[in-house]
């Protein structure tokens, strides 16, 4: 736990968020700022800031929630797709210092842009 990081504080209950799936070391929720509907963010528990500092078991207990929840994600809004992404590092436009996935639904309509283009 960061006393200064709000994915801690989203995972210990002391900032609500609408919370879609969570095991003994993952959490997901949904993001403050949807670039779709649906879009959801997975995070470790536990806090580590980049991909790099993530330990090999729960790099792999986050993928398998990633592999869980995107159908589901998907089949809830409808998507006819998604993308799964991380940006790790701020270089790499990372604004929350505590890992995390997005998952990102699209749709057949929405123009087919790659993420980068469509978070741009
Ligand atoms: P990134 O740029 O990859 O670090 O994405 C951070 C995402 O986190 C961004 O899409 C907005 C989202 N976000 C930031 N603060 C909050 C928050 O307090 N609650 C929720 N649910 N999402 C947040």
């Amino acid at each position: 736990m960061s006393e200064d990081c709000i994915f801690c504080r989203i995972v210990d209950g002391e900032l609500p968020a609408r919370v879609v799936y969570e095991d003994d070391d993952v959490l997901a929720f949904l993001d403050a700022n949807p670039l779709a509907p649906g879009h959801t963010l997975v995070v470790p528990k536990d806090h580590y800031e980049t991909l790099g500092d993530l330990p090999a078991d729960e790099g792999e207990a986050v993928f398998a929630a990633l592999h869980r929840l995107t159908p589901v994600v998907e089949a809830a809004v409808g998507a006819d797709g998604s993308n799964v992404a991380f940006n790790n590092g701020e270089a790499a436009g990372q604004e929350v210092p505590h890992v995390h996935g997005h998952v990102i639904p699209r749709f057949e309509d929405d123009g087919g842009r790659p993420v980068h283009a469509v978070a741009g």
